[in-house]
């Protein structure tokens, strides 16, 4: 088996699971937030870094990798754990919510998806069979089926009949996989806003027997409560041995709802992308570290931080090199932000450990307000 799951204890208070996933690539425990490493480095982080801050498994992603460097180049490196000198756990997505979201002119069809390349217009195609043999050539640990993530709002027949091909490409994924024995290949529960589709369409995936489940089509710009409520009707039903992935979110308050309602892993590239805008996540919420107001404060970024950064450096230190783009001020905003989702999954872990996960929750939330 390439990937197991172990399942330590669920939380008295809430039901959220403390677990540990063994990979290939060493294990980490669950819940877990992913750094996102999109072109195979995680933007302003050595591997050195990312090791640091506590991060065991990294993601990255096909679609950028098939466009720039080409799978080919990663394979004769020796695989993307090589190639990019990570040797944690790695899990690749497998382009196709890239492909809707970044490429231009798709064009779907039964067999795949014809797009254009986001950077040169170039004619491509990816289908279930060329994903997974991109990201076999790529070597993750985890890998991902490829499916269509609809857009919000969407109506409920066009949301129907693109879960029930997404299954159908999720076989397709399961036929083509060169080494399952290495790759632990996850399924993509799809389904839009609907409730009744979000159980069909997981039921389906039951059925094909993946290694693990993701939860697809959320955070595309529907509310929070929406967003839990999906969650509410889809996690039950998922099984209890098998890892529960949540695509696409990081918001500190999402990540903690998520858990709550039996999620173990997580990624985003919003810790990354608002540090290169300035913007630093707190124990007492965002703190937009280019703001004037910052100008003069000499402080720490967040005083209930224990990272690097906040231990050296000031406030108005970071937001000057900020606004003079400098790369460090890069380096530091991200450097923090990754340290603090990563820890704040720590704390989280640890009042599962101890069956105090709703009061943890709630000082959570006092501490923002
Ligand atoms: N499918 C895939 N990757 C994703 C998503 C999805 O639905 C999302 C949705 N938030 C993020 N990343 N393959
Ligand atoms: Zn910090």
């Amino acid at each position: 088996m390439a990937v197991t799951y172990e399942l330590i204890k669920t939380c008295k208070q809430t039901g959220a699971r403390l677990g540990k996933i063994h990979t290939p690539h060493g294990s980490f425990d669950t819940p877990m937030f992913m750094p996102v490493g999109t072109l195979a480095t995680v933007k302003a982080m050595s591997p050195e870094e990312l090791k640091e801050i506590g991060s065991g498994i990294i993601l990255s992603n096909t679609y950028h990798l098939f466009l720039r460097p080409g799978h080919e180049i990663v394979k004769e490196a020796g695989g993307l754990h090589k190639f990019m000198n990570w040797d944690q756990a790695i899990l690749t997505d497998s382009g196709g919510f890239q492909v809707f979201s970044l490429s231009n002119l798709r064009k779907i069809r039964e067999e795949g998806v014809e797009f254009r390349s986001h950077l040169n217009g170039e004619k491509l195609f990816l289908s279930p069979e060329k994903a997974t043999e991109i990201q076999n050539a790529l070597g993750a640990d985890i890998i991902m089926a490829f499916d269509e993530c609809p857009p919000f709002p969407a109506e409920y027949q066009y949301v129907k009949d693109s879960l029930e091909r997404t299954t159908r490409w999720a076989k397709r994924c399961l036929e083509a996989h060169a080494n399952p024995d290495r790759q632990a290949l996850f399924g993509i529960v799809q389904g839009g806003m609907y409730k009744d589709l979000r159980i069909e369409s997981a039921q389906q995936l039951l059925d094909l027997n993946f290694p693990g489940y993701a939860i697809g089509g959320l955070s595309v710009g529907e509310s929070a409560d929406l967003m839990y409520e999906m969650l509410e009707h889809t996690v039950p039903i998922l099984p209890q041995n098998k890892p529960r992935y949540l695509m696409g979110v990081g918001a500190p308050e999402n990540l903690v709802e998520g858990v709550m309602r039996g999620i173990d892993m997580f990624d985003c590239v919003l810790p990354t992308r608002i540090a290169r805008n300035g913007t630093m996540m707190t124990s007492k919420g965002k703190l937009v570290i280019r703001n004037a107001e910052y100008a003069r404060d000499f402080r720490t970024v967040d005083e209930n931080c224990q990272c690097k950064v906040c231990q050296n450096y000031s406030r108005a230190y970071i937001r000057h090199l900020i606004k003079c783009n400098e790369i460090f001020g890069f380096r530091l905003t991200t450097y923090h932000n990754l340290y603090y989702l990563i820890n704040l999954m720590k704390q989280i872990r640890q009042a599962i450990a101890e069956d105090r996960l709703a009061d943890f929750q709630k000082e959570f939330y006092a501490m923002r307000s």
